[in-house]
């Protein structure tokens, strides 16, 4: 809701729901998967207006997925597989070029897919970095081996603008509302497999469905 937006985020919004993403045979819940992105935005707005376009995007998408999750097929959107699954056989995505299916949940899911693999990158070098590493950099670093390979000249161009403005590692960390630096770093280290997993099952379904490189 609006009224729990405004309150301090804390990095468990992000981590505990890609705690709670894997079903026991390894699927991906899409609800889960879509709270965690909800904790990522308010993480992200958390961080400055300068941020506002990235967290635009990721909340629209979010928003999107949301309507899929309790819309009149939600029961085809439980997990991952299942939307992919019951989007190919229903003819729901465009696969080559952009159509009639411009939102299918399927290239939504894969915009943020591959930006939860810069946060994972992200996250950890923020986890092994020492206090006086740059944010800025690790951030940068991290975009440039993952998301900025999918996005033209002028979104690279003004990711690398807000990254600039990151403050300090010290700083980052307290923003983050966990406790101390030692505790966000154990945080962190306990997590960041999960979403590694996660990240790396749904890259084995994108890429054995052909679905990498969806329009
Ligand atoms: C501090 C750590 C930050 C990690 C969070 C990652 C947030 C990712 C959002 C990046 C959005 C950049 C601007 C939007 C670009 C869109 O064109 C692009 N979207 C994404 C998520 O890459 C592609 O979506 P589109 O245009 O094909 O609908």
């Amino acid at each position: 809701s609006e009224a729990s937006d405004d309150q301090k985020f804390s990095l468990s919004e992000v981590l505990d729901p890609f705690k709670l993403c894997l079903s026991e045979n390894k699927e991906v819940y899409l609800e889960h998967y879509v709270a965690g992105w909800r904790g990522l935005v308010k993480f992200l707005n958390s961080l400055g207006s300068v941020f506002g376009f990235i967290s635009k995007d990721a909340a629209n998408k979010v928003h999107i997925l949301v309507n899929y999750l309790n819309g009149e097929n939600a029961s085809q959107y439980v997990t991952v597989q299942s939307m992919v699954k019951y989007e190919l056989e229903n003819e729901l995505v465009d696969l080559t070029k952009r159509g009639s299916h411009p939102e299918s949940g399927c290239r939504t899911l894969l915009r943020l897919h591959r930006a939860l693999r810069w946060l994972e990158l992200f996250l950890e070098r923020l986890r092994t970095g020492s206090e006086d590493s740059k944010t800025s950099a690790m951030c940068a670093e991290s975009y440039n081996e993952s998301l900025a390979q999918h996005h033209p000249w002028v979104v690279r161009k003004a990711a690398g603008m807000a990254f600039c403005v990151l403050p300090g590692r010290p700083a980052f960390l307290e923003v983050m509302n966990v406790g101390p630096p030692e505790q966000v770093v154990a945080m962190l280290g306990e997590a960041l497999p999960l979403i590694s997993e996660v990240y790396q099952i749904t890259e084995d379904l994108y890429a054995q469905r052909n679905l990498l490189d969806l329009p």
